[in-house]
């Protein structure tokens, strides 16, 4: 499809059964949203995810029920290019170039590399979770990405991305979209709803603040209920002092389409409770359908495979020009078929 519209990309990793609300309202939501105005591409980055150690029974079916996720939470295959980021070779391919264009220095400065590494020691981190980023940037500039819709931490890796391409770019000529980040203020850092200074993450030391969508809803909604708030009573917007029910009050906010200041003034002479409950109701009404949708789609195998094989052709068509372009520009001898 030939289209005049800016151009978006993003992946998220299968590395968990389920994905998170700070996953959701970082980043998927505006994926979703982002269709209908943009040439959308989404993938699953499976190739991201082997960074770490995985099963692979449980990569494969991870890698379907994310899939399956996207769809149920309003991804349309009519509307975007959905694919797993393995189904194209190109990425690897870029990969490999862009490692190139990387400086030893310049990777070792990546915060989520230092603080993953960090936690799990040097002996169990692979050189790939090292050029995790450089992936990454092949990924984005495969597609000539003008907007890339992620959350906060994220950040420093579209930073990056930017760098290389202007780079690659000066030395060779044009040949890569400098794209921007895409993150919304709101929702750019959902935290952990019992340590509301962390950012929610599957990598939690407990599953305790951490609401998965396919989660049974009980349990989710049991989490919010129990959220760690402060020893104040009255329900204001304090970053800082009111760090817990600030973070609550923007889920409410995402959720509801309520802003802030009004839910401020709704909950006005009402305690923290009122605020986790409201919340809680709200988030099983939504979640439901969700779940519902999601469960549907991993019950039609078929379909899912369907819409994979023409997301990956179309992805290929994009990806294969850019490569080309990139392993000319670079000196490679054109192979002749
Ligand atoms: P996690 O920290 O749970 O391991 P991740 O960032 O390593 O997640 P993905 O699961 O692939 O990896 O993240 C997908 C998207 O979700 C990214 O755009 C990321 O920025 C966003 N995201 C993850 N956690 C949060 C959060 N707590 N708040 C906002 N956005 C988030
Ligand atoms: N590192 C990202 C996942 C990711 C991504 C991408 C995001 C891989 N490739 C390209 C945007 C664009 C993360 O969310 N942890």
């Amino acid at each position: 499809m030939v289209t005049d519209r800016p151009r978006v990309l993003s992946g998220i990793q299968p590395t968990s059964g389920s994905f998170h609300l700070g996953n959701y309202l970082g980043a998927v939501r505006q994926w979703v949203s982002l269709q209908e105005t943009h040439d959308a591409f989404y993938m699953v980055v499976d190739l991201h995810a082997i960074t770490v150690e995985q099963d692979p029974a449980t990569l494969r079916e991870n890698t379907r029920v994310s899939v399956a996720q996207l769809l149920g939470v309003g991804l349309d295959p009519e509307r975007c290019t959905l694919f797993i980021q393995s189904h194209v070779p190109e990425h690897a391919q870029l990969g490999w170039v862009m490692n190139c264009f990387t400086g030893f220095g310049e990777a070792a400065r990546m915060t989520q590399f230092k603080d993953k590494s960090g936690k799990q020691g040097a002996d169990r981190t692979t050189v790939g979770l090292f050029t995790y980023p450089i992936l990454q940037v092949a990924d984005i500039l495969l597609y000539q990405a003008d907007q890339v819709p992620v959350g906060e931490d994220q950040r420093q890796h579209i930073e990056l991305t930017r760098d290389l391409a202007e780079r690659f770019n000066s030395r060779l000529g044009q040949t890569f979209t400098v794209p921007n980040p895409y993150i919304l203020k709101e929702t750019a850092k959902i935290f952990d709803l019992q340590d509301p200074t962390s950012k929610m993450s599957k990598s939690a030391s407990t599953p305790k603040g951490l609401v998965n969508l396919l989660d049974e809803v009980k349990t989710s909604t049991k989490k919010i209920k129990s959220a760690v708030t402060d020893t104040g009573t009255v329900v204001s917007y304090d970053e800082q002092e009111k760090a817990g029910v600030s973070n609550l009050l923007r889920i409410h906010s995402a959720i509801s389409g309520r802003s802030v200041p009004e839910l401020v003034e709704h909950f006005e002479g009402r305690m923290y409770g009122a605020l986790k409950t409201e919340l809680a109701e709200l988030y099983a009404e939504w979640v439901a359908p969700i779940q519902q949708r999601t469960r549907s789609y991993l019950d039609d195998p078929a379909e899912l495979d369907r819409v994979l094989a023409r997301g990956a052709e179309k992805a290929r068509a994009v990806a294969g020009e850019t490569l080309a372009t990139a392993y000319d520009r670079i000196g490679f001898l054109a192979a002749k078929r």
